[in-house]
């Protein structure tokens, strides 16, 4: 595997790869790498003979009060496990590398960004568009690989491939989770043990609002029944539970076509977010 921080660089070795022929996959990440992300790498490798992952901690898609700094980076782990996958390139550039000087532009998508996360961390889904448009740009993979537990993050890069004409494919892999249905994220390392236990209450307050609602429940009553549970297990602030249009995010207040029931609370210092399908039967 080679590692390569620099865009010209990366231009010659994407190049090389497609003369041996077959597809090129990219797995943008921000590194601190998990069984989550493991798992797409894993898609990767079942659908394209190349598989890139890029590790870059944006800064554009933290806002002023974020974890930036604190955001764990550890690239030399990440790398001897992506190695082991058989990945062919470590695309990891720094910030210079990535933002030049006098960087001055942004990808800002109307509409499915807006409310949820994007209501809860302003600017952060351009910083995401931003950085997936040029990731895209840099490596020009056939397909690139995003994990439903970010589901606002895959429904923006969806809109943001077709109202751009991107010509990437976008890969989904469901939320892979801890054995009492925590979602996997980095951002459970800083989870006291305390807070870790209070933490499963989000997944399930989530599938007993998408069993309830699935079964014919009022949907409002069903969100507002999990927004309870979650602030009795012990979340300080709940920034949202929601049910929204699962490839738009507009809001449902009555299952008649696929949804999503999501949330997003902060335990402690840290902040979770979840998703879970609902479909009409
Ligand atoms: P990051 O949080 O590192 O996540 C990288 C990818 O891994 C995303 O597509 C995310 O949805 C997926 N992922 C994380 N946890 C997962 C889990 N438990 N199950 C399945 N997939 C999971 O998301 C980002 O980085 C950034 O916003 C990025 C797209 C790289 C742009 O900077």
């Amino acid at each position: 595997m080679q590692t390569i921080r620099d865009v010209a660089e990366l231009r010659k070795a994407v190049e090389q790869l497609r003369k041996s022929g077959g597809r090129v996959a990219l797995v943008p990440t921000m590194g601190a790498l998990h069984a989550g992300h493991m798992a797409l790498v894993a898609e990767a490798k079942r659908q394209a003979e190349h598989v890139i992952v890029s590790i870059f901690v944006n800064p554009a898609q933290f806002g002023p009060n974020e974890d930036l700094g604190s955001y764990p980076r550890r690239e030399a782990e990440d790398s001897k496990l992506l190695e082991l996958e058989g990945c062919a390139i470590l695309w990891a550039p720094d910030a210079a590398a990535m933002y030049p000087q006098g960087f001055s532009t942004r990808v800002q998508v109307a509409g499915v960004s807006e409310g949820l996360d994007g209501a809860a961390r302003p600017g952060h889904f351009d910083g995401v568009a931003t950085v997936v448009t040029k990731l895209f740009n840099q490596v020009r993979p056939d397909l690139a690989i995003f994990g439903e537990k970010d589901f606002q993050q895959l429904a923006v890069i969806r809109r943001l491939v077709r109202d751009l004409d991107l010509g990437v494919e976008i890969v989904p892999v469901p939320t892979q989770r801890e054995a009492d249905g925590l979602a996997l994220s980095s951002r459970n390392a800083y989870l006291t043990a305390e807070e870790r236990v209070a933490a499963r209450t989000l997944p399930r307050a989530l599938g007993e609002a998408a069993a309830a609602i699935q079964k014919g429940g009022a949907v409002a009553e069903a969100l507002a029944a999990a927004r309870v549970k979650i602030e009795q297990a012990g979340f300080g602030q709940v920034d949202y539970v929601e049910l929204r249009d699962a490839e738009t995010l507009e809001p449902v207040d009555r299952l008649d076509r696929p949804a999503r029931v999501l949330a997003a609370a902060k335990i402690g210092r840290t902040r979770l977010i979840d998703n879970l399908p609902v479909a009409p039967l």
